[in-house]
């Protein structure tokens, strides 16, 4: 048994494109109405884990759901061709892409019976994102039918909102029960939605079986989510002993720093100030939504998006950090502008699972050879552009289904179809 982090990176579909539904993310509403490059968007995801394959990381992925959505139509008295322009977009959207908010992960150390526990998300706050959960359960059924080792959980009933890892953080030793796992909900966030409700992350605590008194229910700043911190791995990340955030990320950080401290004693808290970074410079160039990992020499690494390099407070801030003698060693940089255009940067494309490889259907899994058929794949299937208006033509959708059926044969995942 080698219990180890695999990522699980979505796969970018065919259908990426830029319609501006996300009140509260910025890069989102900026780029409303731009073309998008969806075969580049989803070669750029797949360098990204070409990238973190060769430094000797576990990785695999997820697929893309079927967009148009045509049950989500259909249970909404329309179908393709009716669709009211004010839908149309949210029933094409590849927002699954982004698979931090699949799903809330628990460790099989974490929990009372020993195995690793997924809850998938409902994201219910935004219509477009509403209607991934059932493909993404699908998928995760599939991917981790170990009963023995997985046990995975519909959503919580909608009436909680919840957006998954992207608002959940797990500190500690990988291998060991005395980790802690903080869970950050929203109460309010200016003209922005709080997209976390603290009732759907205590749910998740129960259903996972978590040592109460290891779990902690931490407030995002109103602050941060008013400057365009939808979610709270905007702000913040983790990885072992480590905690990377902004100052202004949470709503009493003295309180959640104390507690933390007295749960996990070795924790290290490395702290961003806003008299260095401001949270606007924290949120255009993503520096928080890197992956914060420990490279196979027990080194720490951030893989930070380009956007974080050519920002210099951001930049500079950073290279003062690894030249210090902090847990963070080295920066990486990736390239995923095509994500990052609608505010995903490399964590949220990432689901972070911590098991055995060997215990994941290995249809799931990457390695190079893999990652090179399905940029084959990719290559001959998706489309170059998407404007707004492509959205009507009866041969995009047509294009957009055989492209996904495409991969899935490749993969061997045609259950899925
Ligand atoms: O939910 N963007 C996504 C970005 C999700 C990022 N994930 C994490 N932070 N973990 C969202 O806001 C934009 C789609 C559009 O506007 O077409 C969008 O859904």
């Amino acid at each position: 048994m080698t219990i180890r982090e695999i990522n699980f990176d979505g796969i970018i579909g065919p259908s990426h494109n830029y319609a501006g539904l996300s009140l509260g993310n910025l890069a989102s509403f900026t780029n409303k109405g731009q073309v998008s490059h969806p075969k580049a968007a989803a070669l750029q995801g797949l360098t990204k884990m070409r990238h973190n394959l060769e430094l000797g990381l576990a990785q695999a992925f997820v697929v893309p759901h079927p967009r148009p959505d045509h049950p989500w139509l259909a249970e909404l008295g329309t179908d393709v061709e009716q669709v009211p322009a004010s839908l149309r977009p949210a029933a094409f959207s590849a927002s699954a892409m982004w698979a931090a908010n699949a799903a809330t992960v628990s460790p099989a150390p974490d929990t009372a019976d020993g195995r690793c526990h997924l809850t998938v998300a409902n994201l219910r706050t935004m219509a477009h994102r509403s209607h991934e959960w059932p493909a993404t359960l699908a998928q995760l059924r599939l991917a981790f039918a170990d009963e023995r080792h997985f046990a995975v959980h519909a959503p919580i009933p909608a009436t909680f909102a919840d957006e998954g890892a992207a608002n959940h953080m797990r500190l500690g030793a990988s291998h060991e029960a005395s980790g802690v796992e903080v869970f950050v909900y929203g109460q309010r966030g200016g003209a922005f939605p709080a997209r976390q409700h603290v009732e759907a992350s205590r749910a998740i605590a129960r259903l996972h079986k978590l040592q109460p008194d290891r779990a902690l229910f931490v407030c995002q700043s109103e602050e941060a989510i008013a400057a365009g911190a939808f979610h709270n791995d905007v702000v913040a990340v983790a990885n072992e002993n480590v905690l990377f955030a902004h100052e202004q990320a949470f709503e009493n950080k003295v309180d959640f720093y104390t507690e933390l401290k007295r749960l996990l004693p070795e924790v290290q808290i490395v702290e961003v100030p806003a008299s260095a970074v401001s949270l606007d410079e924290a949120i255009k160039s993503y520096l928080f939504n890197a992956q914060l990992v420990t490279l196979p020499d027990g080194a720490m690494a951030l893989i930070l998006p380009e956007e974080a390099r050519e920002t210099p407070s951001v930049w500079k801030w950073l290279e003062d950090m690894v030249a210090g003698n902090g847990p963070i060693r080295k920066l990486l940089v990736v390239d995923v502008r095509q994500s990052m255009a609608n505010g995903g940067g490399p964590a949220c494309l990432r689901l972070r699972v911590v098991a055995d490889p060997a215990t994941v259907d290995p249809r799931f899994t990457a390695d190079a050879a893999k990652i090179d058929r399905i940029a084959a794949t990719i290559d001959q299937h998706w489309p170059d552009r998407i404007a707004p208006e492509d959205l009507l033509r009866p041969d995009l959708w047509a294009e957009l289904e055989n492209a996904r059926l495409a991969l899935l044969r490749a993969l061997q995942l045609e259950e899925l179809a």
